[in-house]
């Protein structure tokens, strides 16, 4: 039998902390002991690992004594105050948060696009926005073939990136409209039910938010080409959980839409679900719950000399969170680089 290792899981009540757990066990991710981390307030919860009982412990800078792996997912300042501290106790870190993304000394890691990034890890690697990781899985191949030299995307994001609360928010304040009440906002800047918010992270002096900032600079990085020009707007929608995406793409030599669909069904991580005229085309309640990033109503865009749409859509959860990081935990035990280098 192979190494097993032990994991931490750092935000582990949160919404992405319970998929990691259950990605884990799905997954059969060779763990020898899982230890659950969150705040004080969440101490002594009991949760499920494998039908086993773990109780979760307060986050303390004890925490990774004797841990080979830690997931964290407890949001950007938990991250940079721990993520160091896990490392120097020999505990190698897969970071969900935005924290490490864009250090040149961390790796921003799609197992699907850029798997040997992973070789010069120094103790953290990160994992990308959830909206950056389902347009690079799909961009990927068809790069490889045409060369994309500009994307101009539009997202339409669920409450659950935003975590528990949010998704109580989304169902809260449905009910309350629909009873015809003041819906009660405490997560979003306003109403999210029956709403879209073009707003997601803060804003910047530019004008653009910071999860538009982390596309742009995301996907260069992860697709190692800085030469691509990337335009975004995100929204946050009502839906539940699974993001999609409107993705335009320019390329540099032609691709055609049957070629690109040949690509895209022999793409790993990716399913073409592309057949209108049967009403079939990627929603997020089908992609929920699912590892596949989901790619439809791919076409040609007639107003560019090489160009196409496509929509695109993830479990953000899934493959914009939880699955991704263990991914990246996968190919870490594959390569023997559970290991923090001297
Ligand atoms: O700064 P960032 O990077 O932008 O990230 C901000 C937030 O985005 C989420 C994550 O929220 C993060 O807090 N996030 C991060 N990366 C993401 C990604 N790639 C991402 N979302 C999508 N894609 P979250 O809700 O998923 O997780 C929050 C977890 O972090 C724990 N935490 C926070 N600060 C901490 C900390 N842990 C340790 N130390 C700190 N300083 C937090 O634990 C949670 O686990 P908690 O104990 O504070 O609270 C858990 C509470 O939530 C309740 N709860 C859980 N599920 C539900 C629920 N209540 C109702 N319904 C549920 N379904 C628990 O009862 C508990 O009280
Ligand atoms: O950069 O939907 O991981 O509010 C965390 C919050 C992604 C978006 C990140 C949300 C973000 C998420």
């Amino acid at each position: 039998m192979g190494r097993e290792y032990r994991v931490a899981v750092v935000g582990a009540t949160g919404a992405v902390g319970r998929a990691m757990r259950t990605i884990l066990a799905e997954r059969g991710f060779p763990v020898k002991q899982l230890v659950a981390l969150a705040t004080a307030k969440s101490a002594g919860t009991r949760l499920d690992f494998r039908g086993e009982e773990v109780v979760v412990q307060e986050l303390t800078p004890e925490s990774f004594k004797g841990m080979d792996l830690a997931l964290f997912s407890a949001g950007g300042g938990t991250s940079l105050t721990y993520a160091p501290i896990a490392r120097e106790a020999g505990c190698v870190v897969v970071d969900n948060s935005s924290a490490w993304r864009m250090d040149p000394q961390v790796p921003l890691v799609v197992p699907e696009v850029n798997p040997d990034d992973v070789e010069w890890h120094r103790g953290i690697i990160a994992n990308p926005n959830c909206s950056t990781i389902q347009m690079v899985v799909v961009m990927k191949p068809l790069h490889d073939e045409a060369r994309v030299t500009r994307v101009v995307v539009s997202t339409y994001q669920a409450v659950s990136g935003t975590g528990a609360k949010a998704i109580n928010e989304l169902i809260h304040q449905t009910g309350e409209v629909l009873a015809g009440q003041d819906p009660t906002i405490a997560v979003y800047p306003h109403q999210i039910a029956f709403n879209c918010l073009p707003h997601i992270d803060v804003f910047l002096e530019d004008g653009y938010t910071k999860e538009e900032r982390k596309m742009v600079d995301e996907t260069k990085k992860i697709m190692g080409d800085d030469s691509i020009a990337v335009s975004a707007t995100c929204v946050r929608v009502p839906v539940q959980n699974g993001h999609s995406e409107s993705v335009n793409l320019q390329f540099a030599r032609p691709l055609s839409v049957e070629r690109a669909r040949e690509l895209l069904a022999a793409a790993p991580g990716v399913k073409v679900v592309d057949d209108p005229q049967n009403k079939l085309y990627p929603m997020p309640i089908l992609a929920s719950g699912k590892d596949e990033t989901f790619v439809g109503r791919i076409r040609r865009d007639p107003t560019v000399e090489f160009g196409l749409n496509l929509w695109i859509v993830a479990d953000n959860l899934r493959k914009g969170a939880a699955l991704n990081a263990v991914q990246i935990a996968e190919l870490l035990v594959e390569r023997d680089l559970v290991r923090v280098p001297k």
